[in-house]
């Protein structure tokens, strides 16, 4: 038997402009797979034909660490080789008749830890194939342009692996002779092997019949392990949620007659979109009042959503190629966003949505985009594609395609995707088809206008800017607001065209803070109080006439466009924004911009923190007017009173100090617990009674101001060495009848250091000890502590030697280490390199089980060239230090050279 260890091939560049289709196309495949941990038998029989636009003498198809024990083409035995990874076959039929080719291989499952393939996890097999791992399962054309119908059969053990799985519908089932069984499943439609899935083992499942709207009934299924099925409720009803609203606003029926939805603890990500067979992550699968948070119901909700929706954009019509993967997650997480809005009851809810995810996309897009792995939502090239799953790929492509619906209009949008799945429905297409079908069916929409220039969006990275000024004549009674487009360097790309950027504005009267009615030179009439001006050139400005007093100008209303905006707003103009704006999302953003304001002269000037004036009187006043606002509701207050993140302050300045950042926000967070003490115990007596739990929004928003307010008030305590508070949070955390109650109260005692900290982490522990996700929670909470971030390290370093601590299990991984190095900056960047050094070696610990989870750890160093002294320094070393290692996969490789290059 061959044996093949090619994981380890050296790093090749991929191009985008390289593509070819294939040479040979693989109509139907069956598999047949002996499932054993220790050495599992694959039997792959597959018809393949020439593709007679590409000739060529042979068949090259991947494969990565399989045993290789037979070929027979037709029936017969055949000469191969195997080359850099490839099994080569050069003597196949000529001429353009189908011929079949069968291969046997093995593979080991138990000894997967990179979780890519097939792997073994708490005794049950699972799949995972995205992008590349069908070939750690069998030899195949593993690219996704290459589309089969798929035929599997799977034979395991009868007691051990009770349920069998795989895409589409069960065609049969049997029992064997010595204790196995088997089932036989059949796909009705082709796919690309990235979407194979089985799934082999002692499951449970809640099951569910829907009837889509053409009557059909459909099969709804989410398996889990024995035990879990008191956490499965939600799940289910999410994605009855899905099904029904893909057909509501898209028109997107359900097209299989059984959805499955399969949970593992073991997962490198989220969730997969296998058809038919959603592989998930725990974490996005299992919830009740108990062990999930208002968030995890929520994240739940949203990835059942996103998975089930690739069911139409990446199954039903899928990527050509790896570099056009935002084609299917941009459009996607566009689609779960939508999703979750849609589901809001109130407006105010809505709003709170699209704040939340412009959040994540300021926080974690914007650095990545100005840093060593910046690329376009559309890369050029790539090493390693498990490392373009990233932010730009999914937030800001999804960006990308909301701004293309607010150039043709919600319906515009809806008739665009009908154009999409009437030209490309069972194809492999890339973003330019997506592009054009939105503009062909919105002719005379600015996008089909402008759609080359708009398509720079995918073609360029970094994150525009747009510098805006004003100038307000009196006499003539016009406001011009002049808007000047630049986007910064990003590697690779030197110089950049402007694009078209969709700005949404207003006007506030500055006394009255009034919506101005708007009324725009050159047009013919008023446009209401809000206006979309279409940028496209690189300087371009709008005048508004009969404006009587020079106004407040609201821009880029509900973040229209993925831009950093720099005007020079005052204090006293932003306060009225915050009072004033109807669009909720810039009455948000002003309060931000007013904290980012007194956060960077704090940093600048060269006061000690502690005595640093930090926020003004007139900010925590706004704030306080906001916390007390009759009708605004909670979920919008907790947003506005969360101070931008050390990660997001970091990202406005040239050079970053860690330490300096860290310690004026924290000063920032004692001035607002203190100046508002008053204020946080009538915001928490009045928010921490909401009845019967339910993860609704209003209610949600209520638990988070409360915990909030709890948090705040533990805070204030201990300068005041007031023992009322820290005693009602732990009162609090022992009887809450759900776990946001529980962990908020629990956060504010571990945060504020309280010495009642120790009983309760202990007390939670011994409580969920055998609650693997709320473990999760109770190491990323110490991991993530904020106070005393010297004192972190220290605990984490301890925490890796907890018995329940598994660098194996990539949930466990994050929640300690992760949520050190990359989710709390005030504690990894130490004066002493400890930091880098704990990083370093987790890189390269981790890189020799799961390379994929080692390479999101190395980004955690990425923006390392901005850091002052000492941190850049001893950043540097660490990152050589990783890189100096001989055998380091090419994914953790391409980061860190990346990160390193000049
Ligand atoms: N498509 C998968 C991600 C696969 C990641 C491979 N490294 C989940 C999703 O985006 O829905
Ligand atoms: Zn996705």
């Amino acid at each position: 038997m061959l044996q093949l260890r090619d994981s380890s091939a050296p790093a090749h560049l991929v191009r985008r402009a390289d593509y070819t289709a294939p040479a040979f196309w693989i109509d139907t495949v069956h598999l047949t797979f002996d499932l054993d941990p220790a050495k599992t038998r694959v039997l792959n029989q597959m018809t393949l034909r020439r593709n007679p636009d590409v000739p060529a003498a042979a068949l090259r198809l991947d494969g990565d660490e399989l045993n290789l024990a037979r070929v027979l083409v037709n029936g017969a035995g055949t000469s191969f080789k195997l080359d850099a990874g490839q099994l080569v076959l050069e003597n196949l039929p000529e001429g353009n008749e189908p011929f079949t080719l069968e291969i046997f291989t093995t593979c080991t499952p138990a000894k997967n830890t990179k979780l890519m393939g097939l792997y073994v996890s708490n005794d049950s097999f699972f799949t995972q194939c995205e992008a590349e791992g069908f070939r750690r399962i069998t030899y195949f054309l593993d690219r996704p342009d290459v589309m089969a119908m798929f035929t599997v059969t799977l034979r395991a053990d009868k007691e051990k692996y009770p349920v069998l799985l795989s895409n589409g519908n069960l065609l049969e089932s049997a029992t064997l002779e010595d204790g196995r069984h088997s089932a036989t499943w059949v796909d009705p439609f082709k796919k690309p092997c990235y979407l194979f899935a089985l799934v082999a083992g002692m499951l449970v499942c809640r099951q569910q019949q829907v009837v889509s709207r053409s009557g059909k009934p459909h099969l709804l299924q989410v398996y889990v392990r024995p035990g879990d099925m008191d956490k499965t409720e939600h799940a289910m009803q999410s994605l009855i949620k899905s099904v029904i609203w893909d057909e509501a606003r898209f028109g997107l029926a359900l097209d299989l007659e059984r959805f499955m939805i399969v949970a593992t603890s073991d997962f490198n990500m989220g969730a997969m979109e296998n058809k038919g067979l959603n592989v998930f992550n725990t974490k996005y699968v299992l919830a009740n009042q108990a062990t999930a948070t208002d968030v995890d119901f929520a994240n739940i909700e949203s990835v059942v959503g996103h998975e089930y929706f690739h069911n139409w954009t990446g199954n039903r019509i899928t990527c050509r190629d790896w570099f056009q993967l935002s084609l299917k997650e941009g459009l996607t997480v566009f689609r779960d966003q939508e999703f979750s809005m849609d589901l809001c009851a109130e407006a105010s809810a809505r709003a709170v949505k699209r704040i939340e995810d412009v959040r994540v996309l300021r926080t974690v897009q914007f650095p990545e985009d100005a840093g060593p792995m910046a690329h376009p939502v559309r890369p050029d090239s790539y090493v390693e594609i498990n490392n373009f799953y990233t932010v730009t790929i999914y937030e800001k492509g999804a960006e990308v395609v909301r701004m293309m619906q607010t150039l043709v209009g919600r319906d515009g949008f809806a008739k665009g995707m009908t154009l999409y799945f009437a030209r490309h429905d069972g194809n492999a297409v890339t973003c330019d088809d997506f592009a054009q079908a939105v503009a062909d069916a919105n002719p005379e929409s600015p996008l089909a206008q402008q759609l080359p220039q708009f398509k720079r969006w995918y073609s360029q990275a970094g994150t525009p800017h747009l510098a805006v000024t004003s100038h307000f004549d009196a006499a003539a009674q016009t406001y011009t607001l002049n808007f000047v487009q630049s986007c910064p360097v990003t590697p690779g790309q030197e110089a950049k065209e402007p694009f078209v950027i969709p700005i949404s504005l207003g006007l506030l009267g500055a006394a009255s803070g009034a919506a101005q009615p708007l009324r725009v030179q050159g047009g013919c009439q008023s446009v209401g109080d809000s206006h979309l001006f279409v940028m496209s050139q690189a300087q371009e400005s709008i005048t508004f006439e009969q404006v009587p007093e020079e106004p407040v100008p609201s821009i880029l209303r509900g973040f229209s466009a993925p831009v950093v905006v720099d005007y020079a707003y005052t204090d006293a103009q932003l306060l009225t924004l915050l009072a004033n704006d109807p669009d909720p999302f810039n009455r948000w953003e002003a309060g931000q911009r007013l904290a980012l304001q007194s956060a960077i002269k704090s940093i600048a000037s060269s006061a000690i923190p502690s005595s640093a004036t930090g926020l003004n009187d007139a900010y925590i006043a706004a704030m306080r007017t906001v916390l007390r606002h009759p009708t605004l509701d909670a979920a919008f207050k907790e947003l506005v009173l969360t101070l931008p993140s050390e990660t997001y302050i970091a990202d406005q300045l040239e050079v970053i100090d860690p330490q300096r950042i860290h310690a004026v926000r924290e000063r920032m967070r004692e001035q607002l617990a203190t100046a508002l003490l008053e204020d946080w115990q009538w915001a928490y007596t009045a928010h921490c009674q909401n009845g019967a739990y339910q993860p609704d929004t209003l209610s949600s928003g209520r638990r988070a101001l409360a915990g909030m307010a709890l948090g705040y008030l533990c805070l204030a305590a201990r300068h005041t060495a007031d023992a009322v508070w820290p005693g009602k949070a732990y009162q609090r955390f022992k009887d809450a009848d759900n776990m946001t109650d529980r962990f908020n109260a629990l956060s504010a005692l571990v945060q504020s250091a309280h010495p009642l900290s120790t009983p309760a982490l202990a007390r939670f522990h011994s409580l969920f000890q055998h609650e693997e996700l709320v473990l999760d929670k109770w190491f990323a909470l110490q991991a993530g502590c904020t106070d005393r971030a010297g004192e972190v390290l220290p605990a984490v370093r301890q925490l890796l030697k907890h018995p329940n601590f598994n660098l194996r299990n990539p949930n466990r991984a994050r929640s300690l280490i992760f949520s050190y190095c990359s989710a709390n900056p005030g504690a990894f960047h130490r004066t002493d390199a400890a930091g880098y050094v704990f990083w370093s070696d987790h890189v390269l610990e981790l890189d020799a089980i799961n390379p994929q989870v080692a390479a999101r750890l190395a980004r955690a160093l990425d923006r390392w060239k901005k850091l002052a002294e000492p941190y850049r320094q001893a950043a540097r070393e660490a990152l050589q230090r990783v890189t100096a290692k001989a055998d380091l996969s090419n994914d953790v490789r391409e980061v860190v050279s990346r990160a390193l290059a000049d």
